[in-house]
């Protein structure tokens, strides 16, 4: 699993308070308590008006890169701070996001072609959130004609099928699942993921959806998610997942995961 970590995001309201604050040492903190816990990239995400967006993102990171090394989720909803804001990234990473709509493509595809970026593309356009499997497709197959049209490879796509709410729309999980598995189908090298915690919106204990929802989206060829990697219960069925799924040979992974606090019961209760 490729885990991207969600912490450094500017809508998480103690994140926010962090960033107008301008609290250095908690940025770094996160960049680097997710980095142990394993994630491969780093969400940085700054959720400010768009005036400020690119310098705050500037001082964001400034911070993640002088405190660890792990590549940037570069993570904005307007194309032109992704493009303003690649070149303060040390090394390739993964755009977040683009999708069908507007003018997405066009501005983001062609300033990674010829670079090791990854990106995140979502399976909506201009008609807004889909709610069939045959929207999200065909919004896929466009996608996919545009990468191709940039040489840009199967590999360094990242598509989300879209989460949403299931106590308003009871095909949320089978919906992305039956995407996944007709992506991966198409596009065996192509990577699939999401921020889960969008599935469980109003509903009590809501873990248990999130969690629920992450294993039975990885039975379907998910692999890789937006989540907190610090998150030891999340991380621990994961590890369980993976392993179950014949991704992880003698278990090695998942005893590695436990032996080093990553995943397990609560620290605490470990030292007893
Ligand atoms: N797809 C893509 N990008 C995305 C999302 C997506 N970016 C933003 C969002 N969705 C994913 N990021 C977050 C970040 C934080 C939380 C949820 C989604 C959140 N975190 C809790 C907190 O920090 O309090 C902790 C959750 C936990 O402990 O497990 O709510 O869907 N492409």
């Amino acid at each position: 699993m490729i885990i991207i970590g969600e912490k450094l995001n500017g809508s998480i309201p103690s994140m926010g308070k962090a960033i107008a604050a301008r609290d250095e040492a908690r940025i770094k903190d996160l960049a680097r308590k997710q980095t142990e816990a394993g994630a491969n990239f780093l969400d940085v995400c700054a959720s400010v008006t768009p005036d400020v967006e690119v310098e705050t993102l500037k001082w964001m990171l400034d911070l993640v890169q002088g405190e660890v090394d792990t590549p940037i989720c570069l993570d904005s909803p307007s194309p032109e701070t992704l493009v303003k804001a690649l070149p303060l990234c040390n090394k390739p990473g993964i755009i977040n996001s683009i999708s069908g709509e507007g003018n997405k493509i066009d501005l983001i595809f062609p300033l990674i072609a010829d670079t090791k970026w990854g990106c995140i593309a979502l399976l909506c356009d201009d008609r807004g959130i889909p709610q069939s499997v045959e929207q999200r497709m065909e919004t896929f197959a466009m996608i996919m004609k545009r990468a191709e049209e940039f040489h840009i490879e199967p590999s360094r796509l990242y598509i989300d099928p879209l989460v949403v709410t299931l106590s308003s729309n009871e095909s949320a999980l089978t919906a992305f699942a039956e995407c996944t598995r007709q992506v991966k189908a198409q596009y065996p090298d192509i990577h699939i993921t999401s921020g889960a915690s969008n599935v469980s919106f109003g509903l009590p204990v809501r873990k248990l959806i999130n969690m629920s929802f992450m294993i039975l989206a990885m039975g379907a060829g998910m692999d890789s998610a937006i989540v907190d990697p610090t998150n030891r219960d999340m991380l621990g069925i994961i590890y369980a997942a993976n392993a179950l799924l014949e991704n992880d040979e003698y278990c090695l992974e998942y005893i590695g995961a436990y032996r080093d606090g990553v995943i397990g019961p609560p620290l605490e209760e470990r030292k007893k």
